[in-house]
């Protein structure tokens, strides 16, 4: 079976090892330990065509900092995932920062943004308004939430399919 590389990319506790618990065993796992160095997590999954395909998620811990360290786990990755937090505005700032350190380094590879934790309806720093005003109008967050599920599976199914196209 073909196998791929994503890597789960964003600052810290933005939602990445949550996200990816959700994708892989449709469960939120209420007590995480902070992911330290990288997890990777394998997945089988079949493409609309009935194709299979074999992800290897790297669940890439971080400050959201995109040091050599960081840069060296992009290496072989065919996508990624860019998470930021809706509760917290800086997070989207970072995520962009990290995205130029990763578009430098792996122009090619396609990437879906997230803002994770919409569900918390109450403390949200990033509605659309304020994310078109951080990243450029025209770009395009998936609005999600690792707890619900929201926007999960089409997130990474959004992937999937521009991987393919890339590929
Ligand atoms: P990280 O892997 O990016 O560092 P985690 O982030 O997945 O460890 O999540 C950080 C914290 O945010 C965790 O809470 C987790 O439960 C919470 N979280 C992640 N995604 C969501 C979401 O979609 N909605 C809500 N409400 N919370 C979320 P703790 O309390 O363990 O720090
Ligand atoms: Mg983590």
């Amino acid at each position: 079976m073909e196998a791929h590389k994503i890597c789960v990319l964003g600052d810290f506790a933005t939602g990445k090892t949550s996200l990816v618990a959700r994708f892989v065993h449709d469960g939120f796992v209420t007590a995480y330990q902070t992911t330290v160095g990288v997890k990777v997590d394998a997945t089988d999954v079949v493409l609309a065509d009935g194709r299979a395909r074999r992800l290897a998620i790297w669940d890439v811990a971080g400050t959201g900092t995109p040091t050599e360290l960081f840069l060296r786990y992009l290496r072989g990755a065919s996508g990624y995932l860019l998470v930021a937090d809706a509760t917290r505005a800086d997070t989207l700032e970072r995520a962009l920062e990290i995205r130029a350190a990763v578009e430098s380094q792996l122009p090619a590879i396609p990437g879906v943004h997230l803002v994770n934790k919409v569900d918390l309806e109450e403390s949200q720093e990033l509605d659309e308004v304020r994310v078109a005003r951080l990243a450029g109008a025209g770009e395009s967050w998936l609005r999600a939430s690792a707890r619900t599920g929201t926007n999960v599976g089409t997130a990474f199914a959004l992937l999937l399919e521009r991987m393919e196209r890339a590929a």
